[in-house]
């Protein structure tokens, strides 16, 4: 286990025996404060990190979400952390691992929280219809094949609704203004942890259908309209379209399935849903 020469704010070989995991954290490095946990784990990834390497921060001070957004990552107020995978998997399935992981988390907070969690495409964690925690996958290839999957997560815990900036708080919140029986950051930690470690590093590619029909379960909006906000570009020019149907289900790789009006169905790799009124 890598350590840092100021004392971190919990005691990581403490953390370590808690977790009882077999690749999951079983290299761990926390950090009081540091830029983004995804940032820092794509250099020591760069550098053959092992699988299951682990990089937990009590604060992020330039926490991203997808395209550039800022992630909020208020210092003691939620599990900032981001974990290594290195998949035996082809490009075109990477993208169903950040639905995996919503589904785990999902799972894993409905258990301990007595709330119910559902699910949004693309990466998004709901509960009570406001995003609690967000997820970044971000992918390293060789010129062959996938080498890493950084996978980030952050889960808001204990803030209050002052914490978040005014235009955030209809839509986002945190397990203590949900509700939840469980705010203990490190006891979430370790059931998280065991739900990764069981799941998402032996045999992957045999699991992944089933974490993918776990995720249709919890999903939210599932047969329902929704409308599609997604990029197209014609002539080298990009432009936002929205596009609206029904909400049919994800295809192998993660994608979006949209069934139009005429009856055909669209596929999306990226892009943002706005659920409809039925
Ligand atoms: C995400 O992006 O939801 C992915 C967030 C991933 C964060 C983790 S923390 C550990 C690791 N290290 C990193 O640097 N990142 C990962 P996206 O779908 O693009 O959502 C971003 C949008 O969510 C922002 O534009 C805000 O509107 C909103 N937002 C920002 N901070 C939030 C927060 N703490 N809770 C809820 N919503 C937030």
């Amino acid at each position: 286990m890598s350590r840092r020469t100021e004392k971190p704010f919990w005691d990581p070989d403490e953390l370590q025996a808690l977790l009882q995991t077999r690749v999951f954290g079983r290299s761990l490095i926390l950090f009081n404060r540091i830029t983004s946990t995804n940032d820092f784990l794509k250099r020591l990834a760069r550098r053959n990190a092992a699988e299951g390497t682990v990089i937990l921060a009590d604060e992020q001070t330039a926490g991203r979400g997808r395209l550039g957004r800022k992630w909020q990552s208020l210092p003691g107020k939620g599990l900032w952390f981001s974990f290594l995978m290195r998949p035996q998997l082809p490009l075109e399935k990477v993208g169903v691992i950040s639905l995996a992981v919503a589904a785990l988390i999902a799972d894993v907070l409905t258990q301990a929280c007595g709330r119910e969690f559902r699910v949004k495409w693309p990466n998004d964690v709901l509960v009570a219809g406001k995003k609690v925690c967000g997820i970044l996958c971000e992918t390293q290839m060789s010129p062959v094949n996938v080498e890493a999957i950084i996978a980030g997560v952050g889960l808001n815990v204990l803030q209050t609704r002052e914490d978040f900036a005014p235009e955030w708080r209809e839509r986002a919140t945190s397990l203590r203004l949900a509700g939840s029986q469980n705010c203990d950051r490190k006891a979430l930690f370790t059931k998280l942890s065991a739900a990764f470690d069981e799941n998402l590093f032996e045999r992957l590619p045999q699991r992944l259908p089933r974490l993918a029909e776990q995720w249709c379960a919890r999903c939210e909006g599932l047969g329902g309209p929704i409308t599609v906000s997604h990029m197209v570009s014609a002539r080298g020019v990009n432009a936002k379209e929205n596009t609206s149907g029904i909400l049919e289900g994800i295809g192998e790789g993660g994608e979006l399935i949209l069934r139009m009006p005429a009856g055909d169905s669209r596929f999306f790799s990226a892009g943002e849903i706005t659920l409809l009124r039925r």
